[in-house]
């Protein structure tokens, strides 16, 4: 058996290995797509950077043999943009949970969207926060009992593909972790799109979401992605609420092209309006020294 690898054991941290997911959980499914998307996007490993923020999914960062980056809970997304502003050419790809990326990140979430951040963001979506006992999230479906709701959740969650279209997404789908060779290809084609990008995996927590509600184990719960999921690509995603046990919509909503990216409207913006000023160049990558002088940008100013 000591020979045996992984057929995408490149993209492994093996020494990490064995993995702190349970028995059942999503997560290590999600991650198998993502390495496969990876392999057929065709980009080198030093191209590509990974970020996620703390959570049983934010682990991902930690496992994946990339440049990735483990940050702090609801900060990925800014952690992304800054690394993205500072290295343009980098494949910038946020992988995390509903909790990290939709309740305290919330607020990233949307601003990123609506500047057309150059990045990739996926959501595991396993409706609650796993790593800290299974609290209500911001997709947490009402009536589910969670360790902060007892009784069943009463707020109304987020539907992530109507909130990511609605914050300006060029790209938005969405996909159970049975749902496989979609999943994979809805990750390509994520990481391969200029702009904000968007793939939601609806994914089991067998341990704390599915035991609390009495939905059975992670195979269970496969089998109710199976039987429940209503694929409908190009649904309005005003249709894709979820509620506890019912049919939902999976599938890709949002793929438009065209639209400019955030560095792309800046260097615009500022090519137009600095054009006559000797010395300015179109921003590329990191630039360090500055010596503004008069008022104005001087030649030298920005180094390659
Ligand atoms: C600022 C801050 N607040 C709270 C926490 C505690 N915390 C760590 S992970 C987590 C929830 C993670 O949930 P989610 O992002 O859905 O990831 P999952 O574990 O479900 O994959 C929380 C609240 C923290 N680490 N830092
Ligand atoms: S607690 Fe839930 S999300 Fe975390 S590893 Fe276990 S099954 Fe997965
Ligand atoms: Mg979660």
């Amino acid at each position: 058996m000591e020979n045996v690898k992984h057929p995408l054991s490149k993209y492994l941290r093996e020494d990490r290995m064995p993995h702190m997911w349970c028995p059942g959980c999503g997560i290590g499914t999600a991650m198998n797509a993502f390495m496969h998307a990876l392999e057929k996007s065709g980009l080198e490993k030093n191209d590509i950077a990974v970020v996620s923020g703390i959570g049983c999914t934010g682990r991902v960062a930690g496992y994946v043999d990339l440049d990735s980056f483990h940050t702090t809970h609801g900060r990925a997304i800014p952690f992304a943009e800054g690394l993205k502003a500072t290295k343009p050419d980098t494949k910038v790809i946020v992988i995390s949970g509903d909790g990290d990326l939709m309740s305290i990140g919330g607020n990233h979430f949307i601003h990123a969207g609506r500047k057309n951040m150059d990045l990739t963001v996926i959501c595991v979506n396993n409706l609650n926060y796993a790593m800290t006992g299974g609290q209500v999230s911001a997709t947490t479906p009402v009536r589910s009992i969670t360790a902060t709701a007892p009784h069943g959740s009463f707020t109304t969650p987020f539907s992530l593909p109507f909130l990511a279209e609605a914050s300006g997404a060029v790209y938005v789908a969405r996909w159970t972790v049975f749902h496989i060779r979609e999943l994979q290809k809805a990750m390509l084609e994520a990481i391969n799109k200029k702009g904000f990008s968007f793939v939601e995996v609806i994914s089991p927590c067998p341990t704390l979401y599915e035991r609390r509600n009495k939905m059975g184990d992670g195979l269970a719960r496969m089998k109710f992605y199976k039987e429940n999921s209503i694929v409908k690509n190009g649904a309005d995603t005003k249709e894709t609420n979820i509620e506890i046990n019912k049919p939902f919509v999976v599938g890709k909503f949002i793929d438009i092209e065209g639209k400019p990216t955030y560095l792309e409207s800046m260097n615009k913006y500022y090519d137009e309006t600095f054009q006559c000023q000797l010395g300015y160049k179109t921003y590329k990558g990191t630039r360090y020294s500055c010596n503004i002088s008069d008022g104005g940008v001087s030649e030298g100013c920005m180094d390659d």
